[in-house]
């Protein structure tokens, strides 16, 4: 009996899917496919892919040439399953002429025809409308967000804005897109959405304008500088059907997700401590060291490394304290306690003191340790008193990571949620809060 094997995706399954495994089918006896499981395909980089795992492993079953299917969950188990299920015959659609040569040494390799003119990214494109975004702001965040958004379907940055004209004329030449400077309403007119990284003290009355206007808004951190704030935008978005969603971009990233699930699944036990650091040395003078713009290492680093600490532990925390070092006004060095009724956290932040940047997970039965800079999360160990059981857990965090975050909001806005289970309203705005505290000096230490 001849064995074949072909691998896919096989999203939105389309006639080039059925005309390449009926081709497959007929090189032998017997057709194994192989479905990539949603984690390998975030890991190579498919972040569009429309149907789950299950949806697409049906479509595949009912072509009817699949004598069987398994999952592709890793880079390497296409030589596994070669010798394990005794395969004859590797074939793969030609698009990949070439790249699977040192499959030769196991079986033999076939490439075949690929049908022209049709593809799920293709499908993807004419199912769906495509999303127009307007950046305000121009700095260094918005300059990685535009290339960023060439790798998720769906969306094109239109325009930018930014009151300073000299600056958004520049964002605007760099990346082909058309800058307004005198009138914020005007901006919105033309655009769905718009992504928010402009200067701390602008996110709210930006936001706010932006949803009133109907657009569905990305936020950069720090959302927002007070509770209330947050709330009452979280508040219009989900009344006004809008997508509302932090740009808290670790909460996105593929490892970092893997992390959550696997505590909430028990691998470490119950979690007593959570450790987050971040700290980034920047020289005066910058935004960051500008007490009026909100300066200081609270401000900037506190909302990611809350965020771990709040999906890990949650948004019921009893007490909050800060210490910190001041210098011109700005905090250079902040480090807060914060305490759950049966567990403990602390962030140690800097933009003038260097921290060990990782995040220390502690449980009853192991920790995980995430070494620095954990927030661009790849990699991570789970840790046992006996180190024979110990596991590395590795992942690939792509270009800026902003395409994670990028990616959910698209596909929030395509699907119509309005909540992300990612970074859900009420721990965004548990952060805001948090962060609010601290400016309001409550159980605040200077050091
Ligand atoms: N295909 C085709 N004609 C098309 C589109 C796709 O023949 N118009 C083939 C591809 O060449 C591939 C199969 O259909 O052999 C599945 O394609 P995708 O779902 O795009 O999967 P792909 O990303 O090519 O994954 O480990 C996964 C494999 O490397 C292939």
């Amino acid at each position: 009996m001849k064995k074949v094997i072909t691998y896919g995706t096989y999203d939105l399954l389309h006639q080039g899917h059925i005309n390449l495994l009926r081709r497959a089918k007929e090189l032998g006896d017997y057709l194994i496919v192989g479905v990539t499981s949603d984690s390998f395909d975030r890991g190579r980089g498919k972040l569009n892919v429309r149907n789950n795992v299950l949806e697409r492993v049906e479509a595949v079953r009912q072509t009817g040439y699949a004598d069987e299917i398994i999952i592709e969950d890793y880079l390497g188990q296409k030589i596994d399953d070669i010798q394990k299920y005794n395969i004859d015959i590797f074939a793969i659609g030609s698009d990949w002429e070439g790249k699977f040569d040192y499959l030769n040494e196991f079986c033999e390799v076939v490439y075949l025809p690929r049908t022209q003119g049709i593809s799920s990214t293709m499908l993807r494109a004419e199912n769906q409308k495509v999303i127009r975004i307007g950046v305000v702001g121009s700095g260094r965040i918005a300059r990685r967000f535009v290339p960023e958004t060439s790798v998720v379907d769906g969306l094109v940055v239109t325009s930018v804005y930014n009151p300073n004209k000299e600056s958004a004329d520049s964002f605007a030449v760099d990346f082909s897109v058309k800058a307004f400077w005198n009138s914020y309403d005007m901006f919105l007119s033309n655009i769905d959405a718009v992504y928010v990284a402009s200067p701390h003290l602008t996110h709210y009355s930006y936001m706010k304008a932006a949803l009133m206007a109907g657009k569905h808004v990305l936020c950069e951190i720090p959302f927002t500088l007070s509770k209330h704030e947050a709330d009452e935008l979280y508040e219009y978005a989900e009344s006004h059907n809008l997508v509302l969603l932090e740009a808290s971009k670790t909460a996105y990233c593929p490892a970092f997700g893997h992390i959550i699930t696997l505590v909430k699944s028990g691998i470490i036990g119950d979690v007593v401590d959570v450790k987050a650091s971040l700290s980034k040395i920047v020289k005066p003078p910058i935004r960051e060291y500008d007490a009026e713009q909100a300066g200081g290492a609270m401000n900037e680093h506190a909302p990611l490394t809350l965020m771990s600490i709040i999906k890990l532990l949650g948004c019921n925390y009893a007490k909050v304290e800060f210490f910190s070092k001041v210098e011109s006004g700005i905090d250079i060095y902040t480090k807060a306690n914060i305490s759950y009724q049966h567990a403990t956290a602390s962030i140690t932040l800097g933009i003038g003191v260097k921290t060990e940047g990782n995040l220390i997970i502690s449980g009853t039965k192991g920790y995980i340790y995430v070494p620095a800079p954990w927030w661009l999360t790849d990699f991570f160990e789970v840790r046992y008193e006996d180190q024979t059981n110990n596991k590395k857990y590795f992942y690939s965090y792509d270009g800026d990571g902003l395409r994670y975050e990028i990616q959910e909001f698209i596909s929030m806005i395509v699907n119509k949620r309005k909540s992300s289970y990612k970074l859900r309203r009420n721990e965004s705005v548990t952060i805001a809060g948090i962060i609010e505290k601290y400016n309001l000096k409550e159980n605040y230490t200077e050091i």
